[in-house]
């Protein structure tokens, strides 16, 4: 070989190499993530990036997955919009090429969406999405938040041995896949329970006004309002009902929308007293949840919610798929996630064979006081 050929022969060498193992090891593994960043669902979207961005910085920070690679996460808003939802997936998948997917944040919007990633055979993993049949819509589809029909039951059941509740009126938004959904769960067990059901009335996510549902519901002498919808029409409702003069001693008994920081800062003091159900609260014992609770206040200068929480836990549980899978794969990640055993801020976590979540342990109720969620005791 002349000096020529030598040469030559390296500069092959290192573009092969430049294309395989060598520099594709320190290459960032990417994941897509679409979530409301604007819009009436921004919060819950907003709450769910700060906790991914929050673990993957943890993640990477102590060395990253598949032996020193860091997870790059890239982004795309929803919007709560359906269609924008499914372009969003299409983007992240042609464009990137993102080895999976993380969100939408609505159910109405992983109906939609959920079905882009599954045909071309890449996981998504709704970390918020609580309605029925979320995961029917494929093998590849994954939730870590817990449906609806685990969490409405213990909640009404706590309220009623709380608060003797005998009659309610049942009220949701008759729009949106979620909030049907509760629904369906609500006046289920309010059936079970033996509670009686006053009126069930309806509305749309997008109202503003429900002095009509609430004036009518005010003659009625309940004992407790029942209430499936989304946060922005949620906390309205909340507040027009207290300015109605529904007082406070009859609760407003919340959905997964509740669980957000957005019903207080919308009511005001008429959020005091809220009721809702969650696998996760501020307060929760043990130094891994102080922990994350004071890395997140240090990095973002507010509070944690459970959308922030799930979103967190489920980072860890994407980065341990991503090592059992030994590399960036949909295929052996989809497999790996499915041997998912965490035990993070939710507490002991693995999907059960339909990939949501096996149990239900650890859902507590709490209520909203000062605007912040504590405890029902
Ligand atoms: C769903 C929900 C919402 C409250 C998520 C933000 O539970 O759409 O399934």
């Amino acid at each position: 070989m002349n000096r020529r050929t030598v040469l030559a022969a390296a500069a092959v060498f290192s573009a092969t190499a430049a294309l395989s193992g060598l520099a594709v090891a320190a290459e960032p593994v990417k994941v897509g993530a679409i979530e409301c960043l604007t819009g009436p669902a921004a919060k819950y979207g907003t709450m769910i990036k700060a906790g991914f961005d929050l673990a993957a910085e943890e993640i990477n920070a102590k060395g990253g997955i598949l032996k020193g690679r860091t997870i790059e996460l890239i982004y795309e808003d929803s919007a709560a919009q359906k269609e924008q939802a499914i372009n969003a997936a299409k983007k992240l998948i042609g464009r990137d090429h993102v080895v999976a997917l993380l969100g939408p944040t609505l159910s109405n919007e992983m109906f939609a969406a959920g079905p882009v990633a599954n045909e071309r055979g890449l996981p998504i993993i709704g970390t918020s999405n609580t309605a029925k049949g979320i995961t029917d819509i494929g093998e590849f589809v994954f939730r870590t938040s817990l449906p609806e029909s685990d969490v409405l039951p213990v909640t009404l059941k706590k309220a009623q041995a709380k608060f003797g509740i005998k009659k309610v009126a049942l009220l949701y938004s008759n729009d949106d896949a979620f909030t049907k959904s509760g629904f369906d769960v609500f006046k289920e067990t309010l059936e079970k329970l033996g509670i009686e059901i006053a009126t069930i009335e309806t509305f749309s996510v997008k109202d503003t006004d429900f002095s009509p549902q609430l004036t009518k519901i005010k003659s009625l002498n309940v004992d407790a309002l029942v209430v499936s919808a989304l946060a922005e029409a949620g906390g309205g409702l909340v507040l027009q009902a207290r300015q109605l003069g529904i007082p406070k001693t009859v609760p407003i008994i919340g959905g997964n929308g509740f669980n957000s920081p957005k019903i207080a800062e919308i009511a005001g003091d008429s959020a005091d007293g809220v009721i809702i159900g969650s696998p996760w609260f501020i307060a929760k014992e043990g130094a891994q949840n102080k922990n994350f609770v004071e890395s997140f206040r240090k990095k973002y200068n507010m509070d944690p919610d459970q959308f922030a929480a799930q979103a967190y836990d489920t980072m860890y549980i994407l980065a341990a798929a991503f090592d059992r899978a030994g590399e960036a794969d949909s295929k052996k990640l989809r497999d790996a996630l499915t041997k998912t055993d965490n035990n993070g801020l939710l507490g002991p976590f693995k999907f059960g064979a339909d990939r949501s979540p096996a149990t239900a342990e650890g859902v507590v109720v709490t209520t909203i006081k000062g605007g912040k969620f504590t405890l029902l005791q």
